[in-house]
């Protein structure tokens, strides 16, 4: 299986994240794809290549203009104020407020932009998050040619944005743009499967109202948890997508063998879909040592995952997401895909 991956994932790296009443340091630092670089290169899965640079057209497939404009020029209109810290929103356009009026000042359009603040934007993130859409559209770019399998290792990671928002670390939806990508050059169903812990609420979001490409998301339950306002069971799509939308919403505390039943139901309803190929929003944050997370999977947990995924016998593009224990990153991430190749 081939690695795709950039160094130009360093360019992003925020000092701080707003949590729970105090700016404490970032979670998601560049330290994370380092670590699951060499445990690629370690385990002997594959070569690592260098992205191609994709025109700005496959973002606004599934991004807005306007929004990809914004992150385009955020950093540039935040120094303009003189200020030389990282960006980040501090006011939202929540109920009661007026969402149709887009702002023109920069700390307006930060608020209007975000679904929190957890998404700080430096002088080097537009580099680094065009970047990691490009690692994700090489690694479907390898489907179309004809490979079996590809992993994306993206940073910063994508499930949290949607069309017209970012959040949750991310700012472009990398496994949207590349399933958006594997339709437009061929394939004619594609499904979505999002381990991370957290919800995919933007890859969900941005499909919700099509049947051709079908979402499953296994994570944390949203009534504790993270993005709390997306993934319940009771989200199956509507309109065209009505049935192309399904949500494992699993308490603090699942381990191993709880997860991997439900996953061996997510997997069924992917197989009853029938997708040309799949991408797999691979996060490790599920790992019990994870600091920002409340499952209890290890170890081989993660090589069942793979082989689970590869029992479906489709192509399929694994797309870096979540996992903060940075440490084991590398080992857990390389699990799922050695169990998937063996
Ligand atoms: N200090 C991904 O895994 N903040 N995003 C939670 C932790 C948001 C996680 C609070 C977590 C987003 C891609
Ligand atoms: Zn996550």
């Amino acid at each position: 299986m081939l690695t795709i991956y950039s160094d130009d994932h360093r360019l992003h790296h925020g000092a701080a994240e707003l949590y729970r009443g105090q700016l404490v340091p970032c979670f998601e630092m560049p330290s994370r794809a380092d670590h699951v670089l060499d445990a690629v290169r370690e385990s002997g899965l594959g070569d690592v290549v260098a992205p191609d640079r994709f025109d700005r057209t496959a973002l606004t497939r599934v991004h807005t203009d306007d929004y990809v404009a914004f992150l385009e020029t955020a950093w540039d209109e935040w120094r303009a104020l003189g200020e030389t810290g990282d960006a980040l929103p501090y006011v939202w356009p929540a109920r009661g407020l007026r969402r149709d009026v887009p702002p023109t000042h920069i700390d307006g359009k930060l608020g209007f932009y975000a679904i929190d603040a957890a998404v700080p934007i430096t002088a080097g993130t537009w580099a680094a998050v065009r970047s990691s859409a490009d690692v994700a559209l090489t690694g479907a770019q390898r489907l179309i040619a004809g490979d079996h399998s590809a992993f994306a290792l993206c940073r910063p990671p994508g499930h949290h944005a949607g069309a017209r928002a970012m959040g949750g670390f991310c700012y472009l939806n990398n496994a949207a743009i590349a399933a958006q990508h594997l339709r437009d050059h061929g394939a004619q169903r594609v499904a979505i499967l999002d381990v991370d812990y957290h919800h995919g609420n933007g890859t969900q979001a941005i499909f919700y109202d099509r049947g051709d490409v079908f979402f499953a998301s296994l994570h944390g339950d949203p009534a504790v948890e993270y993005p709390f306002f997306l993934g319940y069971a009771d989200e199956c799509g509507v309109g065209a997508g009505q049935g192309a939308n399904r949500n494992f919403p699993l308490p603090w505390g699942t381990t191993g063998p709880e997860y991997l039943a439900a996953l061996d139901g997510a997997i069924a309803d992917i197989a009853a879909f029938g997708p040309d190929m799949v991408v797999v929003s691979l996060g490790v944050d599920t790992f019990a040592d994870d600091p920002i997370s409340h499952f209890k999977l290890r170890g081989d947990d993660f090589v069942q995952i793979g082989r689970r995924i590869a029992s479906l016998a489709r192509p399929t593009l694994f797309v870096m997401e979540g996992g903060y224990a940075v440490a084991e990153i590398g080992v857990n991430v390389v699990a799922v895909l050695t169990g998937f190749a063996a």
